[in-house]
């Protein structure tokens, strides 16, 4: 059998693994301080152990010599996201990155066509640009972009596989399959009260504006010396306030708008 030195051959792999570990890392952070929800939750990245590629090679009838570019898979990224929603995201901005800083060569979405395991995950094989002390090399890369729930499941799964070497028992591979549907209804159901958490705290944060702007707007008629009617206008708030009635204060505050244009203080 012919020998391979593994350890030079994986060189450009790491390099390619920790560079893009730390864009998509220093990209979650990116949105981070700009106050942004980010896409991503996590990232990880891996360089195959030479055994997993040899076993991996065996599997597909693959000769050594034809192992880096018949195995997709040794150097892999994983993102993690928090909703499915995320997933695209993701898979957008990588597209963006397509002939800047790497080339997409496939795209496989086992997220709406999950595999008969029941795995759920987004992969993009990418060619990734590597100059590392052995020169210029493109290294391909695979991107697994999951939820926390896919990769709940997919590692626990995958753990599993390794230990039962690949066949389960029926009854355990049907037990995971359903687990593997309770993970994407969980995700669904995370996704729904998400948004619709969001919808409430839209509509908190209407309600302060509304009440910033009609407090500015009786400030500006106090400031203007129309004290009747500023002391008028507080009353009126105040009811309304105490009320919680949003509808009549965006009357309220039409009313003061028309006001303080009459009157030349806005
Ligand atoms: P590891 O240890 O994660 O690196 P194949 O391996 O032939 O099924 P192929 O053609 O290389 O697949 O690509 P595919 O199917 O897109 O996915 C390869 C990788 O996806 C796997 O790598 C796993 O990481 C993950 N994956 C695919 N199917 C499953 C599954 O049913 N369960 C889990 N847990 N993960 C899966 P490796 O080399 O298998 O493993």
């Amino acid at each position: 059998m012919k020998t391979l030195n593994w350890n030079e051959i994986l060189i450009p792999y790491e390099q390619a693994v920790d560079e893009m570990v730390v864009k998509f890392r220093n990209l979650d952070q990116s949105y981070r301080r700009m106050n942004l929800a980010s896409p991503i939750e996590q990232v990880k990245g891996r360089v195959k152990k030479v055994s997993s590629i040899l076993t991996k090679a065996k599997r597909k009838n693959i000769p050594l010599d034809e192992i880096e570019s018949g195995i997709e898979d040794i150097a892999g990224i994983r993102i993690i996201t928090r909703f499915v929603e995320d997933i695209d995201k993701v898979v957008q901005i990588i597209r963006s990155r397509h002939l800047v800083d790497l080339e997409i060569l496939a795209e496989r979405n086992y997220v709406t066509t999950p595999k008969s395991s029941g795995y759920r995950s987004y992969h993009v094989i990418v060619k990734y640009p590597v100059i590392s002390a052995q020169g210029y090399k493109e290294v391909t890369v695979e991107i697994q972009i999951r939820t926390l729930a896919m990769n709940f499941w997919a590692t626990i799964e995958h753990g599993l596989r390794y230990k039962y070497q690949e066949s389960f028992p029926d009854n355990l591979e049907k037990r995971l399959i359903r687990c593997a549907e309770a993970a994407y209804a969980l995700d669904a159901e995370m996704s729904e009260i998400y948004e619709e958490a969001k919808q409430i705290q839209n509509g908190q944060s209407m309600n302060e504006r509304i009440v910033d702007d009609v407090l500015n707007k009786i400030q500006l008629l106090y400031t203007a010396g129309l004290l009747d009617e500023a002391t008028e206008m507080n009353r009126e708030f105040t009811q309304l306030y105490d009320r919680g009635d949003t509808e009549s204060l965006i009357e309220l505050n039409k009313q003061l708008s028309l006001l303080t244009d009459l009157y030349g203080v806005g």
